[in-house]
């Protein structure tokens, strides 16, 4: 009960102080707590340990600079981060005595000869130099993702504190924390503008002259700090690597007060007796997304005028064009799956019932529209993509140096884009493979004398497409083909032909990649890759021996089958019909294709081999049911009934064990039509591998769990994978009423729907253009014609 006074009063404290936020607000849509994350708490320095009070903090993003908010009371912690913050600096780790040996190796394992083929692999097929320092690269040329540091607010009080009350709120992209000091009600606004590019702190009370703080900035090394011009700057350098520095780095802090006074002096800023402050901060970095030399921007004069143009604006103008332009992209898909009558307890309480309870349709609401905003905080037109972190981490280290890992992680970042309606928040992910696949190409050429362009299964700000340090997963060869599958698919989703001209030549030289690549099986005639691994999973070969590397296995065959098949569906929305397209046509056809193995399993590798381990991580041999549209209940039934199977087993020995894996599950049972099974998966997200502040968690904390999640929740409520559109495919029973409004489908289709105890009751179609589409709900399908631009009703 006094959760619900509580949350109440607090809604009617904010309304009385509140100004500005006007959307529809859904106040269902917050992220709340009754206290604060802990900010006298310390990082542990080792970056594969998580900081349990940071997984309390609130977090922000306008694409580039990440904010995380603790919201406590008498020193206030804003952790914050820049995009482009990696240590690191382009390096040459392609290896140019791989080609050589690459006959070799496919001989020794057409013949079966595991053992020798992987040692002869280890020693003349990984990257030159410390790849990515074993996930821990730092110091090495590959580098990491960093802290940019901390803003600490000190309000120089112990005072106890009462009406305590943190929130962020999705509908406007604000984090609000309130609370009581001897007789006055404090308030604190914090959003990160992208129309500004600055985070802007305010800070407000209900008696004047309240307001008064130091501020100070940090981070644990590589920083110095000084004031000009009445900012506060911290800057620095960081490691590139090989002993030196690349990277240089700037943030800039302004106050604006109403009434008291404001001061600069050595590295801090003060205020004292104010009514009210605004405080302003712009950062940025030298680097740019341009191969091979990625530098050049001017962050000095670039945080300079972003901070002055600021400082122009009233706080009210700067709130009123951030939600301008955030709502633009988070108000168009509404869910609304929520029974009516519904207790309001702050969101780790939440968390903490839903252990025991396992049913919480507003926690799974919440947990799909806090990925499309985190999908929107960190990626936006013009940034970079997000990484395994988002564009969120607190350490110097960060795990696998929240890199862009391509065996599974960015692809899955970007899986929610299309279908919840935010492609623009796609398009830094082409930007990035447009980059890699210059680099790419040099290591298509050094590495195995191909034409095109191969990325493996690790790469980063600076170009890496080399293989990794280590063969079991640094092998990873369809990294290319898959990340480039994400070209046709925003193409199908959009229709945007300028777009799928622009990466039509990626597409192209992925191609040509795989072409040189494949070769042919000497026993069956198709068309194999190899060596090869199917991501980092381990079989025993017949001599006995643990190996990873193979020909032809199943995830790579899979990839390669899609990239093959939107090249040609690309080459005919373009008209491009070439000796290229030819070659593909034919290659497609010789390609081995899926299996399915004694046990009625999928086979994920050519041969039947044992798994070392049966509950493994990775389901890459399940690509071609998700992401993929090679295998589906409609086109390829009885490869789908062996992709159940496989599942089934996976799940049976442990697998799903990580936030991403057991996130990708939902989208695969969606697939299937296995409601009840995809449910569970989302409940073993949101039961295993969520934190406090709903980030998702490997462990440590890693964020493609949350896009996953969001993507698995879609792909329950509409598919079009198939050309067909499907209405409420694996819709779970206590979802059983609800609405949900501005789904994509493939074709340029917007999707409304509404129901009832499990049943349609209302559907609406929009197209962007005009047409045919063939939609499906239960075992009805119809046939809807559709004019540009027109929504329509459907009934079934
Ligand atoms: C791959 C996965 C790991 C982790 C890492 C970032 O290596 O196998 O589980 O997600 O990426």
């Amino acid at each position: 009960m006094n959760h619900i006074i509580k949350f109440l009063a607090t809604l009617t404290l904010f309304s009385l102080l509140s100004c500005g936020t006007t959307a529809k607000e859904d106040d269902s849509l917050k992220l709340w707590y009754n206290q604060p994350a802990d900010a006298t708490a310390t990082d542990d320095p080792n970056g594969w340990k998580d900081d349990p009070e940071w997984l309390k903090a609130l977090p922000l993003g306008n694409g580039s600079l990440g904010v995380m908010v603790f919201g406590d009371v008498n020193k206030e912690r804003i952790q914050l981060n820049e995009e482009s913050m990696w240590s690191g600096s382009p390096d040459d780790n392609d290896n140019p005595e791989a080609s050589q040996h690459l006959g070799e190796i496919r001989r020794l394992l057409f013949e079966g000869k595991y053992r020798e083929a992987t040692e002869l692999t280890n020693r003349t097929q990984i990257c030159k130099g410390a790849g990515t320092g074993h996930g821990n690269g730092a110091n090495v040329p590959f580098g990491c993702f960093q802290t940019l540091g901390d803003l600490w607010i000190d309000f120089g009080k112990e005072a106890p504190y009462e009406n305590y009350y943190r929130e962020l709120d999705l509908n406007d992209a604000v984090v609000r924390v309130s609370y009581s000091q001897k007789g006055i009600n404090y308030r604190r606004e914090f959003f990160a503008s992208q129309p500004a590019q600055v985070m802007v702190a305010r800070f407000t009370a209900d008696k004047p002259g309240q307001i008064s703080f130091s501020c100070t900035m940090n981070r644990p090394e590589r920083y110095r700090t000084r004031n000009e011009n009445d900012q506060l700057i911290m800057e620095g350098a960081l490691s590139d690597g090989k002993g030196g520095e690349n990277l240089q780095y700037m943030a800039r802090l302004k106050a604006v007060n109403k009434n008291g006074t404001v001061s600069y002096q050595d590295s801090t800023l003060t205020v004292s007796d104010a009514d009210e402050v605004t405080l302003l901060l712009s950062a940025s970095t030298d680097y740019v997304l341009d191969y091979p030399e990625f530098k050049g921007r001017d962050f000095a004069g670039i945080t300079r005028e972003n901070l002055q143009k600021a400082s122009k604006k009233t706080y009210e103008a700067l709130l009123k064009a951030h939600l301008d332009e955030y709502q633009n992209y988070f108000n168009r898909v509404s869910l609304d799956i929520t029974p009516a009558k519904l207790e309001e307890v702050p969101t780790d309480e939440r968390l903490k019932q839903f252990k025991e309870t396992k049913s919480d349709p507003r926690l799974a609401e919440l947990l799909f529209q806090f990925g499309r905003y985190l999908m929107i905080s960190s990626s936006r037109p013009g940034t970079l993509p997000a990484n395994l972190q988002g564009i969120w981490a607190n350490k110097i280290q960060t795990p696998w140096n929240a890199d862009y890992h391509t065996d599974v992680n960015v692809q899955m970042n970007y899986w929610p884009a299309e279908v919840t309606n935010l492609p623009e928040m796609h398009l830094p992910l082409f930007d990035f493979i447009e980059m890699i696949a210059r680099p790419g190409a040099k290591t298509a050429r050094v590495q195995y004398n191909m034409e095109g362009w191969v990325v493996h299964p690790v790469s980063n700000v600076w170009g890496y497409t080399s293989p990794g340090e280590v063969a079991s997963w640094g092998l990873h060869s369809g990294g290319g083909a898959w990340i480039s599958t994400h070209i046709f698919e925003h193409y199908a989703f959009t229709l945007d032909k300028d777009f799928l001209k622009r990466m039509y030549p990626v597409l192209e030289n992925s191609v040509k990649f795989y072409l040189d690549w494949l070769v042919e099986d000497p026993e069956t005639g198709k068309l194999v890759s190899g060596p090869a691994v199917s991501p980092e999973n381990t079989f025993v070969s017949p001599d006995g021996s643990h190996s990873q590397i193979s020909m032809g296995p199943a995830h790579d065959q899979q990839v390669i089958w899609q990239l093959f098949t939107d090249f040609l569906l690309a080459s005919g929305e373009l008209g491009i019909d070439t000796k290229l397209t030819d070659q593909v046509v034919r290659a497609k056809e010789k390609l081995a294709g899926p299996q399915i193995g004694s046990d009625g399993r999928l086979m994920e590798w050519a041969e039947e081999f044992q798994e070392v381990e049966p509950g493994h991580r990775h389901i890459s041999h399940l690509f071609a049911v998700h992401p993929g549209s090679q295998i589906s209940i409609e086109k390829t039934p009885e490869l789908a009934a062996a992709a159940k199977k496989s599942l089934d087993h996976r799940i049976a020995n442990g697998g799903g064990h990580t936030g991403w894996s057991a996130a990708w599950l939902i989208s695969q049972y969606a697939r299937l039509q296995e409601t009840e099974k995809a449910k569970e998966s989302l409940n073993t997200v949101l039961s295993k591998s969520t934190s406090p502040n709903l980030f998702g968690q490997h462990p440590p904390f890693q964020m493609d769990a949350n896009f996953g999640a969001t993507a698995g929740i879609a792909e329950m409520l509409l598919q079009s994978h198939t050309g067909i559109i499907h209405l409420l495919p694996a819709l779970p029973d206590d979802w059983s009423t609800g609405k949900v409004n501005g789904l994509r489908a493939r074709g340029g289709y917007t999707i409304d729907m509404e129901w009832q105890d499990g049943k349609l009751i209302k559907s609406n179609i929009f197209s962007d253009n005009e047409g045919e589409a063939t939609v499906r709900y239960g075992d009805k399908t119809q046939k809807v014609l559709l004019e540009a631009g027109v929504s329509k009703k459907m009934v079934f």
